[in-house]
């Protein structure tokens, strides 16, 4: 008796690639479970996630971009820590971190969403305080939120000129990081026309961080935005800066923060009394400071991110995206 007809034996390589997709789909399957991936697609790369995995001592965990300043501060990809680890380290210190964000005239319309998406995101597990600074108090809707976060609403002047209302953040954060110096470990600023798309978390808490310009990742230095004019506090010479830091997103302890917005608030007056305003406002002074006292951790461009800017094969991730501004909308009055 002839056991298989003859077609059936031309299936049979079909039936071994078979077997063969099964156990690769189960091992890929125990793999993802194993280092808790995330993604699918980050299977093989995602190791990081174990907190007892032993770090590889030959290989740089990423290649395709710089991930140490020349003064050794961290500059934070994914990939390049272990999430794990630093959660029981700052969980251990029972961090408590404050963020601040400004909602001025018309703004308000943006508080919501991004209280929602920081919810999903922003220092999961941690105890987070938000600190809206408003001139429109009853704008600002009631939002529940999750266990170990609150959030306090601050009114503070608003100022006819947009480019006011912007640089005046500086010293508003000073007057308060001057109050919250016993309350709160560190402080992170933030624009508020901005939502969370992936986790940000303590991975990014230091002394000082300052967040890379996505608009000027990779340019030379001559090429920074930076203020040009030599009578200006914020002036930089055409030959010098490391990195060109967004007004969007800085923070660091709340000691660190004051120094900070001190001094930034303090060139800006310098500057108006010689009736002189940097270019980019108060990211120049930013800019300025950061230059001469230098961070201890660097965000990447995965920390903020505008999707006009396409998305580059080295960002992994965009955790913190900039929101399209209807801007004769949102900028009149
Ligand atoms: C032009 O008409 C304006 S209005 C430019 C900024 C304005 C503004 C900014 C405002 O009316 N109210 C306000 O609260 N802000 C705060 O400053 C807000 O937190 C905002 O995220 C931050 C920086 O302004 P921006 O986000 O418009 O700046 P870009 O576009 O450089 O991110
Ligand atoms: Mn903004």
């Amino acid at each position: 008796m002839q056991s298989l007809k003859p077609e059936r034996a031309l299936w049979r390589p079909w039936w071994l690639m078979k077997y063969f997709v099964i156990v690769l789909l189960l091992s890929l399957w125990w793999y993802t479970l194993k280092y808790n991936c995330r993604y699918p697609e980050e299977t093989f790369t995602c190791k990081t996630q174990l907190k007892n995995e032993q770090p590889n001592t030959v290989r740089m965990q990423r290649t395709d971009v710089l991930i140490l300043s020349p003064w050794l501060a961290p500059i934070i990809w994914n990939g390049t820590y272990n999430l794990a680890i630093l959660n029981a380290q700052f969980h251990h210190r029972d961090v408590r971190v404050g963020i601040t964000v400004f909602a001025i005239k018309k703004y308000t319309v943006f508080v919501q969403n991004f209280i929602e998406s920081a919810e999903k995101f922003f220092m999961i597990g941690h105890k987070v305080n938000y600190y809206v600074f408003t001139d429109r108090v009853s704008d600002i809707p009631n939002m529940t939120l999750n266990k170990d976060r609150n959030l306090t609403i601050l009114k503070v002047p608003s100022y006819p000129r947009w480019q006011d209302v912007s640089m005046r953040r500086m010293e508003m954060i000073r007057d308060f990081a001057r109050e919250k110096i016993a309350s709160e470990d560190f402080l992170v600023c933030v624009d508020v026309d901005m939502k969370f798309n992936d986790e940000v978390g303590v991975e990014i808490l230091s002394d000082l961080f300052g967040t890379l310009n996505p608009w000027m990742f990779g340019l030379p230095h001559e090429q920074y935005t930076y203020e040009r004019n030599p009578q200006s506090e914020a002036y930089i010479p055409t030959d010098e800066g490391d990195f060109y830091y967004a007004g969007t997103f800085f923070g660091g302890s709340v000691e660190k923060v004051y120094k900070l917005t001190n001094f930034c608030h303090n060139a800006m007056m310098t500057d108006k009394a010689k009736n002189l305003e940097p270019v980019w406002h108060d990211e120049s002074y930013l800019n300025k400071y950061l230059l001469y006292h230098k961070p201890t951790k660097i965000l990447s461009p995965e920390y903020l991110w505008y999707d006009d800017l396409g998305i580059p094969a080295f960002l992994k991730r965009r955790r913190f995206l900039a929101v399209r501004k209807n801007y004769n909308e949102i900028r009149n009055r």
